[in-house]
């Protein structure tokens, strides 16, 4: 260990006087502010506990829901568990330690847990993007560097296909920048899309008759259930937001499809049609049995853990391949409509009650028809409200033929919300 190096670095992510955190389930979190040194020093905890454990130590920066002016930091255990208990007290006590005591505590921690310090460290660092998140992530990699260890900061080459799972891996996006620097996201209507056209294909090549069904909620943006409907011709259904909802009415088809535009979602098989497409598998010819196992393989890979994200990336990174499409080739299949969510703070959220699949607003008397009235302004238009399930807010949502329309369309009817349905707080500002 180079102490040396170790105090001439500290002293550059210097530790506030007197602050005092807690590492717990979510690692590290306060005001982004606050948390330089506290990044600095999980860089060289994790170089520690990689040694340890001569394994990869990953960390994260992110304050996960937290408003934007917070940050944190997770250090991540070789089998992607939380850290162990023990080093969470190691944590804290690095976290706090006057910069005096640094050399001490570190030369402390190695020796209670016997780390050969001699060993290879690696260290793998994800950031989200809050504004703060940069320059921290920069902090952990300088003290995984002044100990020597070696780390990885993935870069996002453009046009390159990439994906992300959220926290607990039930939820997948894909994305790419474009050339000119552009983000496109493609969310769970895209991957419904691909998924129900690909699994269609192949129903047709083996010339079996089962029934299939996409089934998405409001937010599915209307290019692509029009894409679906009238392009693929597969049937499409619309649920009330919740991944239960959506499983319940997947599951009446042979051949059910899934996903909420947040990424969300699966396939669902009935037995009836594993066994079909078993059956097939053994009996049919050259090209049509080959369609058989291949949808065989995508019904077994779904069935081992629905609704997880791994296998929809492992299903569509098969479909992608199978058909040679690049992400930009499946990207165009459609064009989003330009949409915008809003949140309104109401005293009651429950004075809003919806029906048709959360599309229509029962409650309060004339909510509805404002939004009616509000929609016919604008082409391709289409507005909804309803009560969050997870916040104390109400939701809006409104799409419409240009960004602008459905920005104004939003606002307007975050305006109707708010006179109608007891708006506290600050009236609802334009702009984003
Ligand atoms: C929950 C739901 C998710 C839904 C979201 C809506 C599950 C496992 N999760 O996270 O499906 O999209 O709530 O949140 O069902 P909201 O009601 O706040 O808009
Ligand atoms: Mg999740």
């Amino acid at each position: 260990m180079d102490l040396g190096a170790i105090t001439k670095y500290s002293a550059l992510h210097a530790k506030p006087n007197g602050l005092i955190l807690q590492y717990g389930t979510a690692g590290f979190r306060t005001k982004a502010e606050h948390l330089d040194h506290v990044m600095f020093r999980m860089g060289l905890l994790a170089v520690l506990r990689s040694k340890q454990t001569k394994s990869t130590i990953g960390v994260m920066v992110t304050a996960s829901h937290n408003p934007e002016e917070d940050n944190g930091v997770k250090l991540v255990d070789p089998l992607g568990e939380m850290l162990a208990p023990s080093w969470e007290e190691h944590a804290t006590c690095l976290a706090n330690a006057e910069e005096q005591d640094m050399q001490r505590v570190l030369i402390d921690i190695s020796e209670k847990e016997a780390v050969n310090l001699q060993q290879d460290a690696f260290v793998v660092i994800g950031r989200d993007t809050r504004p703060s998140s940069e320059k921290l992530s920069q902090s952990v990699i300088d003290g995984v560097t002044v100990l020597g260890g070696q780390f990885h900061g993935m870069e996002i080459k453009s046009n390159e296909r990439c994906c992300s799972f959220d926290g607990d891996a039930d939820r997948i996006v894909y994305y790419y920048h474009d050339a000119d620097g552009h983000f496109h996201l493609i969310d769970g209507d895209k991957i419904a899309t691909l998924i129900s056209s690909f699994l269609k294909e192949l129903l047709v090549e083996i010339g079996e008759s089962l029934n299939i069904g996409v089934v998405q909620t409001a937010y599915a943006n209307g290019s692509s259930t029009r894409y679906l409907e009238e392009v693929m011709k597969v049937p499409v259904y619309c649920t009330k937001t919740g991944v239960k909802h959506l499983h319940h009415k997947a599951q009446e088809f042979d051949i059910g499809v899934y996903f909420e535009a947040n990424g969300h979602g699966t396939a669902l098989f009935s037995t009836a049609v594993e066994m079909k497409i078993k059956q097939s598998a053994e009996q049919l010819e050259d090209k049509k049995r080959k369609a058989a196992k291949m949808l065989e393989n995508i019904i077994d890979l779904f069935n081992q853990a629905a609704g997880d994200a791994i296998s929809d990336m492992l299903v569509i990174e098969a479909i992608l391949a199978l058909k040679g499409l690049t992400v930009q080739q499946w990207d165009a299949l459609y064009t989003d409509l330009p949409n915008r969510q809003l949140k309104v703070q109401v005293a009651d959220r429950r004075v809003i009650s919806t029906t048709d699949a959360e599309r229509q607003a029962v409650t309060p008397p004339g909510l509805q028809e404002a939004i009616n009235d509000l929609v016919k302004k604008y082409k391709l238009s289409r507005a909804f409200v309803r009560p969050s399930g997870t916040e104390d807010v109400v939701r809006v949502y409104a799409e419409a033929d240009s960004q602008e329309s459905a920005d104004h369309l939003a606002h307007e009817v975050s305006l109707a919300v708010f006179q109608l349905a007891g708006g506290i707080g600050e009236r609802p500002q334009p702009g984003f």
